[in-house]
């Protein structure tokens, strides 16, 4: 019961604060804040490693993990309280230190925001303090008084029990008033913080421009012939979402602003107007996570609507030396882009639409980077409000401060999407089909490969540019057993896709992606 109580104040604690804090930033409530902290300091074998788990699941795994741990820890500081009343309330308020600890160090989160866990951690040691009363009535520990008193059988004993018995009902009374009481705070602050965003209709009332430069006409045969490989353009909704930001940064339009600064002649700011004003152009993008595994679905193909990031930097113009240019989120991420990347034809964009529509607010509203060639740790940062102009040697980005390199051109890479692992199907014509990368350098082959066969060249489906996937096709005449489906590719300067196997730290996942099938 004592346990119990434990976990029931602890819920008070997150409650109160989730209340409280739809006055503050979403991201200074307790969960959000550890949360992200716990991100910051994910070792790289681990974010791999929750990534490969639990894919773009990864954040409702953290939350769980989350609140399983809060839950064990709840209920020793609830025994201990029990026993020890001060060291129960030493123990409170050292949680509460250590969440207000993770609020504060939040990039972009001021000292007010503090506010809604302290309330909360006060309010979760008064339901403590009101559950351990009835549960002191009980005493005393550790024996179970109400089988001692059934025991006794006397006038004495059955006083006892009744009075135990009391001390009960009242304990569960107040436990399961307060228990409902916190559901009902928590789902009340959710509701008010997203009543009180307005980046949602803000975005829906926003209209786009059309681009002064209209994306390539797509050719006709881009899709492949195979049923069950992925739409060569992803839709917004399918689109694979990987960052670090446990609650998305709500940025209103109109205090949108990029500073561009560091190695410059002349510093630059863009507003939001300033974007929309601009001459923008329109192109068909993969991106791709340096994590996506062999085979992995963290890959999508886009329209993205932009302003050549070359043009901004023409205007700041570079001063001899600079290398790089670390972008920078609103919510401190942070991602090193080599400068000659940003300043050749392969248009890397600061982009406002994708696939027709202004950014969804999780993949970066309202502005991001798109970098045809790179992965997205070193050039795809979303919410993205700074350009600092620097050197490799000067600064270092997010991810590569934690172990990931520090520059990220993607791997020629193909996927075998049809059949699925571990399909079973009869004997006879078979279809094989996916897709494959190789973006800025493109894709000019890809060969399936049967168990230790030969190796074939499949289909290919029309390429719309160098920097989109490009999807592929192949009959196969299947017969019975186990088999193993591998495919490569071969980029536009002749390479062949690598056989060697490497993990997706530090510079991403090599090797042939290969896929298991029951013929019978
Ligand atoms: N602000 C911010 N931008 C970010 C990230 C992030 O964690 N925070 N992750 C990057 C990574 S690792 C990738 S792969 C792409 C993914 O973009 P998407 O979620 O739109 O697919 O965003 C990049 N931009
Ligand atoms: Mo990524």
């Amino acid at each position: 019961m004592a346990a119990l109580a434990g976990v029931v104040s602890a819920g008070v604690v997150l409650a109160i604060a989730e209340l409280i804090g739809a006055f503050f930033t979403a991201r200074a409530t307790p969960l959000f804040a550890l949360g992200s902290t716990f991100i910051d300091f994910t070792p790289p074998p681990l974010k791999d490693f929750a990534i490969a788990t639990f894919g773009t699941n990864d954040k409702a795994a953290l939350f769980v993990g989350m609140g399983l741990t809060i839950a064990v820890l709840a209920c020793v500081l609830g025994i201990v309280a029990y026993r020890k009343w001060a060291l129960g309330v030493l123990g409170v308020l050292f949680m509460g230190a250590v969440i207000v600890a993770c609020v504060l160090t939040r990039a972009g989160v001021g000292p007010l925001n503090a506010i809604p866990s302290i309330v909360g951690t006060i309010a979760g040691l008064l339901v403590l303090r009101r559950l351990m009363v009835p549960l002191w009535g009980l005493k005393p520990w550790p024996e179970a008084p109400a089988d001692r008193a059934a025991d006794a059988g006397d006038h004495l004993g059955s006083a006892v029990a009744a009075s135990v018995g009391t001390s009960r009902r009242r304990f569960f009374a107040a436990a399961g008033i307060t228990a409902v009481a916190a559901g009902i705070a928590a789902t009340g602050g959710r509701l008010l913080s997203a009543a009180r965003s307005n980046v949602a209709q803000a975005r829906d009332a926003l209209r786009l421009p059309s681009p002064a430069k209209a994306a390539a006409p797509v050719p006709a045969g881009v899709q492949s012939p195979v049923e069950g490989v992925f739409p060569w353009l992803t839709p917004n909704s399918d689109f694979y979402r990987i960052d670090t930001a446990l609650s998305v940064p709500e940025i209103n339009v109109n205090d949108w602003e990029l500073r561009v600064h560091g190695m410059v002649e002349q510093e630059v700011t863009l507003n939001f107007q300033d974007l929309l004003d601009a001459d923008l152009i329109e192109s068909h993008v993969t991106l791709t996570c340096v994590s996506n595994p062999v085979g992995g679905k963290l890959a999508g193909n886009a329209k993205w609507l932009g302003l050549p990031i070359r043009e901004v930097l023409a205007k700041a113009k570079p001063k001899e030396g600079a290398d790089m240019v670390l972008s920078k989120s609103i919510d401190g991420f942070s991602a090193s882009t080599p400068l000659e990347v940003l300043q050749d034809d392969r248009d890397a964009m600061l982009a406002i639409g994708m696939n027709g529509e202004p950014l969804p607010v999780e993949h970066g509203y309202p502005v991001r980077m798109v970098v045809p060639g790179l992965y997205g740790f070193v050039s795809a940062t979303k919410w993205v409000v700074e350009l600092e102009v620097t050197r490799f040697a000067d600064a270092k980005a997010y991810w590569t401060e934690r172990g990931w390199s520090e520059r990220g051109p993607i791997k020629t890479m193909a996927r075998v999407d049809v059949p699925k692992s571990f399909a079973k199907f009869p004997p006879g014509k078979v279809a094989v089909g996916g897709t494959a990368w190789a973006q800025t350098r493109g894709i000019t082959k890809v060969e399936v490969q049967i168990d230790d066969g030969e190796w074939a060249e499949a289909t290919l489906s029309d390429e719309a540019s160098t920097i989109t996937w490009r999807q592929w096709s192949y009959e196969w005449d299947a017969t019975p057993g186990i088999h193993y489906v591998k495919a490569r590719a071969t980029d536009g300067t002749g390479e062949v896709q690598t056989e060697k196997r490497a993990d997706p730290v530090p510079d991403g996942a090599s090797g042939w992606p290969s896929v298991m099938v029951t013929v019978e």
